[in-house]
């Protein structure tokens, strides 16, 4: 019997049992089900499938292998609850209204999820979301207030706060896990968004993973010692150094600091149980003594610092790799991979130590850049790359396209669907990105800037009025702003026009920009 036949003899049975005519509408086989993976602050540096070097993901990987990479994934805005609007709503944050962390979202908005509701899939929304109030357009919520905790994590569970215990990354897998088993409706097609916390700062690994690179040594990015001597003030005013910003307790995870002075870690650790805090301490306190002992200055101190600030973070992406995993294997087991459509993302892109940085925020390529994974065996072939400069704006229009529901014309990303299965290869040729949040922490200042495959132009404005140029073909690190370089005259004017002509496309302007610094300077 053909798969189609089948689904339409299936649907006929339920309806005879249910007497529903909504499920006659929608035909589970007809649609494919969503899984919108994000996790929060996860660099593609961190995925073997990026080939990176640091470390092994073998089941993002499977994505990769199964389905498409994406070698051009960006951000229009690289922070956490701004990327989470974008994602949702299909618009630019001067659109959606939440340009930085602290702005409120307006849920009452459209979004793409309550249009998928709206046309009969079931929508679920389990992890981390970052926006505050209830979500709107999921039929299930389970959410963390604000960042969560690594242990023991309070929820929102359709509103209602419960503390969890265990680890977060395991819970959130395994309450996914639970929705898809006991929670699913079979009658019709769904979209699960299943959003890590982790990597997120301040990378506290799984109980199982305390130790894992213990052995290792990390030699540290060709950038780390970077003296930002080839570009502006924003790049040396940053406040996101491993070496000189990151905290002896908080990030570092040491009781007392070198001087012997209490950092105040403690208090994270009370956080814990008894069970947990003294698997912690058996397996922090010899590598911190150790640590002390060394006495370690200049380089070698700032070569410390890279490596426990590596080793925590890749052993918290170890766990949302096993997650991944645990996902995929249910989607095989119970027959679901085919019609699944699986994304892996993450909220921004991130610096491993690049520039000397942790945190994100600039349109730098590390935090512009954002992993990109889609399996769809239905429509996408195993092995395919995709080059094209797509954006987290465009999410919203492809899987709505998937879904088979009209894109409302004002999103302005686009589906990218065509360019996943290899249907079309037109696409745009420039993106655009902004980013709002100072004076704040890291102090990344506020700017806004055009990519094209080749150039990219930004302008840092507000306490300062600089532009930098870089041509990512000959400079991919972006060490050398070429603003001023005489050779470079013509690109920049270029450039401008594009910028001009982008900024009008999506209705930016400076009048906007002076509005949200008004807002964010009198909240
Ligand atoms: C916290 C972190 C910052 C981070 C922001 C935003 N500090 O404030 O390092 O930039 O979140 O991150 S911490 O002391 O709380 O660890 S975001 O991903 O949510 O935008
Ligand atoms: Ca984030």
């Amino acid at each position: 019997m053909k798969v189609r036949q089948f689904w339409l003899l299936l649907q006929g049975l339920l309806l005879g049992c249910v007497g529903s005519t909504a499920v006659a509408q929608h035909r589970e086989g007809d649609r494919p089900n969503i899984i919108f993976i994000m996790s929060d602050d996860h660099a593609f540096q961190a995925i073997s499938a990026y080939g990176g070097g640091l470390n092994q993901t073998p089941n993002i990987d499977r994505l990769a292998k199964e389905g498409a990479i994406f070698t051009r994934g960006f951000v229009t805005n690289s922070i956490c609850a701004p990327s989470r609007a974008v994602m949702l709503t299909g618009k630019h944050s001067f659109v959606n209204g939440k340009v930085d962390n602290r702005m409120r979202f307006d849920w009452n908005q459209d979004n793409f999820p309550k249009q998928l509701q709206r046309n009969g899939y079931q929508t679920a929304m389990i992890g981390k979301i970052h926006l505050d109030g209830l979500p709107q357009g999921f039929d299930y919520s389970m959410v963390l207030p604000g960042q969560g905790f690594y242990y023991n994590p309070d929820f929102l569970i359709n509103g209602e706060r419960k503390r969890i215990e265990g680890y977060c990354t395991e819970i959130i897998t395994d309450a996914a896990l639970d929705w898809l088993q006991d929670q699913r409706d079979p009658t019709k097609p769904f979209c699960l968004f299943y959003h890590q916390k982790a990597p997120h700062r301040n990378w506290q690994p799984a109980p199982r993973y305390l130790t894992l690179y213990d052995d290792t040594t990390f030699a540290p990015p060709a950038t780390y010692f970077d003296d930002y001597a080839g570009r502006g003030t924003a790049a040396k005013e940053q406040e996101m150094e491993v070496a000189g910003h990151a905290r002896w307790g908080h990030d570092f995870k040491l009781l007392v600091d070198p001087d012997g002075k209490p950092t105040g870690f403690d208090k994270q650790l009370a956080r814990m149980t008894e069970e947990q805090r003294k698997q912690w301490m058996n397996a922090y306190e010899p590598k911190n003594q150790a640590f002390l002992k060394a006495k370690l200055t200049g380089k070698d101190l700032a070569e410390w610092k890279y490596n426990r600030y590596i080793k925590d973070y890749l052993r918290t992406v170890r766990s949302v790799d096993d997650g991944v995993g645990e996902l995929l294997d249910y989607l095989d087991k119970t027959g679901l991979s085919e019609n699944t459509i699986v994304i892996y993302t993450s909220d921004q892109g991130f610096y491993l130590g690049e520039h000397g940085w942790f945190d994100k925020r600039f349109m730098y390529e590390e935090s512009f850049r954002t992993p990109l994974l889609m399996r769809y065996p239905n429509e996408i072939k195993p092995g395919t790359r995709i080059d094209e400069l797509v954006q987290n704006l465009d999410f919203a229009p492809t899987l709505l396209d998937y879904a088979g529901v009209r894109i409302p014309g004002d999103m302005q990303g686009e589906s990218f669907r065509d360019l996943a299965s290899g249907r079309s290869h037109r696409w745009r040729d420039a993106i655009y990105y902004t980013y709002y949040e100072y004076p704040a922490e890291h102090a990344v200042k506020r700017h806004y800037g055009i990519r094209t495959e080749r150039y990219k132009l930004i302008h840092f404005y507000y306490d300062i009025d600089e532009w930098e140029l870089y041509d990512l073909m000959k400079d991919p690190q972006e060490m050398h702003n070429v603003y001023n370089d005489p050779a470079y005259q013509s690109v920049k004017k270029k450039m401008h026009r594009k910028l001009t002509r982008i900024r009008k496309k999506y209705g930016d302007s400076d009048e906007n920009d002076q509005r949200f610094l008004h807002a964010y300077l009198n909240q």
